[in-house]
């Protein structure tokens, strides 16, 4: 049986953090698919838009073998996994305020449908990096670029600082 497991986010955009939780679980399952999911806390302050967003998943995993990338604006994610044949949720932990942040959805998603979260530790050397610090230092200061894959750094430079 295939084993197959969701890297879902915002992903706006995907940054070097996110893309050492998707390598790592491509080590563990032998299907990942990156899910861009709608977060409704998130739902203003968007700067990519979802197209774009998945292209930009698209080329920073263009050297993984068995990642898919999808954009699923509506519903629960659970319904995704449902539909899917997903069993698992892999997220990335950066800090206890991740933790405090992804249990209660853990616990909801678990309590749903049954599906299982993997908490895989943050890489340390990503532990202070975010999509929305990234945004905000490239924004106010033209910095953070090698904190993204290069297709999102070029994305950004195209938007200028
Ligand atoms: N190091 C390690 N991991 C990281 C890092 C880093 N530097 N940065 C991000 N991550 C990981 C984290 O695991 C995080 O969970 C994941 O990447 C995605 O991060 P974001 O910020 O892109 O995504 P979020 O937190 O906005 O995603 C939230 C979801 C969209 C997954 C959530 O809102 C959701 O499931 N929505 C669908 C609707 C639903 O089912 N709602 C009910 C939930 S119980």
């Amino acid at each position: 049986e295939v084993r197959r497991c969701i890297c879902p986010g915002s992903y706006d955009p995907m940054t070097l953090g996110h893309l050492d939780i998707v390598e790592r679980a491509t080590r563990l399952y032998d299907e990942v698919v990156v899910g861009v999911l709608y977060n409704p806390a998130k739902a203003d302050s968007g700067m990519f838009g979802i197209d774009e967003r998945v292209r930009l998943i698209e080329e920073s995993v263009a050297h993984l073998q068995g990642v898919s990338v999808g954009a699923y604006a509506d519903g629960l994610l659970v319904d995704l996994c449902t539909r899917l044949g997903i069993g698992a949720i892999v997220k990335g932990l950066r800090s206890g305020t991740d933790f405090a942040y992804e249990l209660p959805m853990a616990l909801m998603n678990k309590h749903l449908t049954g599906v299982e979260t993997v908490f895989l530790p943050g890489n340390p050397a990503f532990e202070h990096v975010s999509s929305s610090l990234v945004k905000e230092v490239w924004r106010l200061g033209g910095y953070g670029l090698d904190l993204v894959p290069e297709p999102v750094a070029q994305a950004l430079r195209a938007r200028g600082a």
